[in-house]
């Protein structure tokens, strides 16, 4: 028998648990009845098991991709013109998310009952002490109090030491990648339970709320589209004509393998075979850069998934009635940015690291009940908008650096 694509299966899933919330609604099953109780601790379990990745998988997945670039003098004209570029595009994408979301106010008027405080209204000194509060004083009391920003820092200094110290970090390069090879395999097992997981939020969520929370989602989802798009049209076209020097049709024609199965896998590392074999052979661009480039995007370079982050933190702020100023939003940037940064190229990776995104502003983690029932969905857009993300960038630097021979995208004009 055929099996149902998993898109299908997740939106029969998603159909059923509202109605079914429907029903418990109807008979006022709500917290203190039985029935309740078991959706809440299923929801609130799996909760627990994606905050219990985020700290190994962001710390393996960083450290191998850095690492993973191998030669140091990869670090060269190519190297810094990719970071600059990843880093621009990445600000760009979060920038996009929290001018949306400010300006079209998803969560506004949508009240999760709850006794969060606001955080502190950010002022200028914020900003200074989030970049100061960046620098681990120890990594060890990083990694058990769970300062995600600081282990982020710190593995990237880890994985660019290694660059340096080439093979004599062998050992810990083998440590460290089979400890990612390990911690993928868990958060495949973990992912594989979220239907379940995502079934028994939204059944818990319309038992909370009542049906008032389709209204507020669906215009999360609409900013978070939204923003993508835009990030698209302005950002990557806008590159790729200027900088490129290439025409966006025959671009997006040139990666269409790339970013379908980055949709239909929603896993940059999965895709990265069909990108590679994408900009060379339709685009042109030359093995020198992308065999550096995508590689290296796949584990850091995730522009739907930080334009995602900024715009879910903020959305479930507005959904607890709590305002963040300006300072709080500065970092929300800096943080969304880090979080896809530090999200590994696998399924659900984004949801994963949102969790320190809502920590670095006080933000309640369970919040992220309320956009779990719609991320899958937008984890196959975010993975799409990363993928093309490190392609636009291979033509970019592959302009820069002469890598780009047009006669092989002639055919795909
Ligand atoms: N699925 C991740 C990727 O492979 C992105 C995400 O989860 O945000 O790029």
């Amino acid at each position: 028998m055929k099996k149902v694509p998993m898109w299908l299966q997740m939106i029969a899933g998603m159909v059923l648990a509202v109605i079914v919330g429907l029903i418990f609604v109807s008979m006022g099953i709500s917290e203190g009845n039985w029935l309740y109780s078991i959706f809440s601790f299923v929801s609130n379990a799996f909760i627990r098991l994606i905050n219990m990745l985020v700290v190994p998988l962001v710390i393996t997945s960083l450290i191998v991709g850095i690492a993973g670039l191998k030669d140091p003098l990869k670090l060269g004209s190519i190297g810094w013109k990719t970071i600059v570029y990843f880093l621009s595009t990445t600000f760009l994408a979060v920038i996009i998310g929290l001018i949306l979301v400010n300006l079209i106010q998803p969560g506004t008027g949508f009240h999760v009952p709850s006794d969060v405080k606001a955080p502190d209204s950010g002022d200028m000194n914020s900003i200074s002490d989030t970049f100061l509060n960046m620098i681990p004083t120890n990594p060890i009391t990083a990694l058990t109090e769970t300062s995600i920003l600081q282990i982020i820092f710190f593995s990237i200094f880890v994985g660019i030491a290694m660059v340096f110290l080439g093979e004599k970090a062998k050992p810990a390069y083998n440590f460290f990648e089979a400890f990612f090879e390990i911690m993928m395999k868990i958060t495949a097992w973990i992912m594989a339970l979220a239907p379940y997981g995502v079934f028994a939020l939204i059944v818990k969520t319309i038992c909370d709320n009542g049906s008032t929370v389709f209204a507020p989602l669906a215009k999360y989802m609409f900013v978070v589209l939204l923003g993508m798009l835009l990030h698209l049209c302005l950002v990557y076209f806008t590159a790729i004509k200027t900088l490129g020097k290439m025409s966006p049709i025959k671009f997006l024609r040139g990666v269409a393998p790339a970013w379908l199965v980055a949709f239909s896998t929603a896993s940059s590392n999965a895709t990265l075979p069909v990108s590679i074999r994408s900009v060379e052979n339709n685009l042109g661009v030359g093995n020198r850069v992308s065999s550096f480039v995508l590689p290296l995007g796949a584990t850091v370079n995730m522009d739907g998934t930080a334009l995602y982050e900024g715009v879910a933190a903020l959305f479930i702020a507005q959904a607890y009635g709590i305002h963040l100023g300006l300072g709080s939003q500065f970092v929300i940037l800096i943080t969304a940015a880090l979080a896809a940064i530090g999200a590994a190229g696998i399924p659900g990776a984004g949801l994963i690291t949102m969790v320190l995104v809502l920590n670095a502003v006080n933000l309640p983690v369970e919040g992220i009940g309320l956009i779990l029932a719609v991320d899958r969905i937008l984890d196959m857009f975010r993975t799409s908008v990363n993928v093309l993300g490190d392609c636009t960038a291979t033509v970019v630097i592959g302009r820069k650096e002469g890598e780009i021979d047009d006669t092989k995208a002639e055919g795909v004009a």
